[in-house]
């Protein structure tokens, strides 16, 4: 059972109240499209005003905690961004692994918070420029992908986004052949920890996908998707993104 292709932006920490209008433009030109599910991940501080604006577009945090409340200064649930509007979360992106230490066993807590509030993930992994010139870059990715699913899974809430630490915001990507061997990999690592809902699990590519690339990456056997950083801040480079969609 594939679905249909997911394309999801990635804002970061951009964005403020005046780029709602942004959000309206994207929501009016694809959000009716039903060939292709978009989504876009605002900072926390919009994700209620993003919600009511989004019309047919999916709204999802970058993050949130393992746990339901308690004395975490800073952080926030996943009930509470549930209540705020967003429906699903990303998980485990690079950036937080390094910037906030995020570990895999943190990151399948969190996707694990997230199935129990009865919400998506898009769980992120990826290699870092160092691990693929080790030319061990499947290995290591499949290993972060098994340490960072939750224990108790099943398939329809849960994305990955395979997303080298080398090609984000760099302009970089890794030629097809390489996403292809990579997806492939991951897809057999989750129909082994999943079984056949495994195989209906999307796998997104992240990296520097932009206007003039994303045809060729979603044509890629196996790319259910794109998670998009920069080219998704501006309707005008988002919106040819959700358009190569197959
Ligand atoms: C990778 C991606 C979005 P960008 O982080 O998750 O960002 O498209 O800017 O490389």
């Amino acid at each position: 059972t594939q679905h249909k292709s997911y394309i999801v932006g990635n804002w970061k920490m951009n964005g403020t109240q005046a780029d709602i209008a942004i959000l309206k433009a994207i929501a009016d030109a694809a959000g009716s499209d039903s060939a292709v599910d978009v989504g876009i991940c605002p900072p926390s501080t919009l994700i209620a005003a993003f919600a009511q604006a989004a019309g047919g577009i999916g709204i999802g945090a970058q993050d949130c905690h393992a746990k339901a409340s308690g004395a975490h200064t800073g952080c926030l649930s996943a009930t509470m961004i549930k209540e705020a509007g967003a429906s699903f979360s990303i998980v485990g992106h690079s950036e937080r692994r390094a910037d906030q230490g995020e570990s895999d066993a943190d990151v399948a807590a969190k996707a694990g918070a997230l199935h129990e509030a009865g919400m998506g993930a898009i769980l992120c992994v990826g290699e870092t420029l160092e691990e693929r010139d080790s030319g061990n870059a499947i290995a290591i990715v499949t290993g972060q992908l098994a340490a960072s699913l939750p224990a108790s899974t099943s398939g329809d809430w849960l994305s990955v986004a395979y997303e080298p630490v080398w090609a984000i915001g760099t302009g970089r990507v890794p030629v097809a052949d390489d996403i292809a061997a990579m997806h492939a990999a991951l897809r057999a690592t989750l129909t082994d920890r999943l079984g056949a809902a495994g195989a209906g699990v999307r796998i997104l590519y992240g990296g520097s996908v932009n206007p003039g690339n994303a045809v060729e990456i979603l044509a890629i056997p196996d790319v259910g998707g794109a998670l998009v950083g920069g080219a998704s801040l501006k309707a005008e480079t988002f919106l040819p993104i959700i358009q190569a969609a197959p």
